[in-house]
């Protein structure tokens, strides 16, 4: 039996009768403000749970201890990928949980919840790297008890408007106004710690590649593509060279001439990549990691010898994997709709433009130069 769900809006764990949670921190990218929501709502839920780190062959011990530090407990931790510690893992969750149980198996997508069921009742279950492989709850029996399978995300579709911000609590516009702006502001500023070395290494780079005549391209879908287009604008206007290619299909024209190779035939990957020259700098912009041709286009130009930067917010994604630098945002949780996810990664945008132009010397008359409008004669209406 499966209960169908939409990718973008979950039924709340409660509703298929949990007795137990199993939630499982990807130790790569732990994700400590989502992790934290999904505890409270186990604990608000009054379900049992035990965290498990996930992931274990790719970070090191001191990773573990710090994600448990700022989770605030110790959790056992194990490889599903190398084995690494699973029999003491699987052997914890029979313990914790006695046969007659509905575990419900919780986390942020790509953190392995698939594939501890798999493991555990030996089923081939669709495991993948892509955000939304698991569309739908579903359940599997293991040793007298009931795994459930889940969406990587926890949304409680009980509470009003939770799409962009949960406003439980304000008792009018006014308060609703306030609240939206803080949580924006709050997203900017939890990503520091976690954008700061990726941004660093990201700017040396790309200051270096500028230096020898190199250009930046920048590119995304949706309103990753808006912040695509800031950046190219506001490099523009400090004398950065900058092309901007998204998925409006204005700045990607030529693709359209080539007929059969829209977006999901990786026509615009591959008109992106003929664009970036292996001197450039590929900056790609995708709140989840998964956009298709944005990853693709990360892949191709990196074949190509040009340099890769990503700005997201999940870096475990195949975005993540293309990428020689991530810049990681941490402006969620949240709903679905990722309005902080994007002001976090404008902001990073902004910085990184203004910083390079401060390295590059652009002094303020000469950005002024590159601002102002500048009269061209022109012929005048009607004489050809
Ligand atoms: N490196 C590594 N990859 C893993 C591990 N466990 C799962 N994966 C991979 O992580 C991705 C997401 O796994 P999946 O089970 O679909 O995650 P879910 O979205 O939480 O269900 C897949 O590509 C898995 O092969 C692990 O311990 N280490
Ligand atoms: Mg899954």
């Amino acid at each position: 039996m499966s209960k169908r769900v939409t990718k973008k809006m979950v039924t709340p764990f409660e509703t298929c009768g949990a007795t137990g949670a199993v939630i499982l921190v990807n130790l790569y990218d732990p994700q400590i403000p989502t992790m934290r929501l999904f505890l409270e709502a186990v604990e608000n839920a009054n379900l049992p749970a035990l965290l498990v780190g996930n992931k274990l062959d790719l970070v090191s011990q001191e990773e573990v201890r710090r994600v448990q530090d700022e989770l605030g407990m110790k959790f056992p931790v194990m490889s599903l990928l190398t084995g690494e510690n699973v029999p003491a893992v699987v052997a914890g969750i029979e313990k914790r949980f006695p046969e007659g149980s509905r575990i419900v198996v919780l986390g942020i997508f790509n953190s392995g919840k698939t594939s501890l069921i798999a493991k555990l009742t030996g089923k081939n279950l669709k495991i993948g790297d892509l955000p939304g492989t698991t569309l739908e709850f579903e359940e599997h029996s293991w040793n007298g008890r009931v795994l459930i399978d889940t969406v990587g995300q926890v949304i409680d579709v009980n509470r009003p408007f939770m799409v962009g911000y949960d406003f439980t609590g304000c008792t009018g516009p006014a308060e609703m106004f306030e609240k939206a702006l803080r949580l924006e502001a709050e997203g900017i500023l939890s990503s520091i710690p976690t954008a700061k070395e990726g941004f660093l290494k990201a700017l040396e780079a790309i200051h270096e590649r500028l230096k020898k005549g190199g250009k930046i391209v920048t590119t995304g879908a949706g309103a990753s593509a808006l912040v695509a287009e800031e950046i190219a604008g506001q490099c523009y206007e400090t004398g950065v060279p900058c092309l901007c290619i998204t998925n409006n299909m204005a700045q990607a024209l030529p693709v359209s001439f080539a007929k059969g190779t829209g977006e999901e035939e990786g026509g615009l990957a591959r008109f992106i990549a003929t664009c970036v020259e292996p001197k450039d700098v590929l900056v790609a912009i995708s709140a989840s990691g998964g956009t298709g041709f944005v990853y693709e286009a990360a892949r191709l130009c990196r074949e190509k010898g040009a340099l890769t930067v990503a700005i997201t917010e999940n870096k475990d994604t195949p975005l993540g994997k293309y990428a020689d630098i991530v810049i990681k945002s941490n402006a969620k949780p949240e709903g679905p709709s990722s309005t902080r996810i994007q002001t976090a990664h404008l902001a990073i945008g902004h910085a990184l433009v203004c910083i390079l132009a401060a390295l590059r010397g652009v002094t303020a008359e000469e950005s002024i130069g590159y601002m102002l409008p500048e009269k061209i004669a022109t012929k005048k209406m009607g004489i050809k």
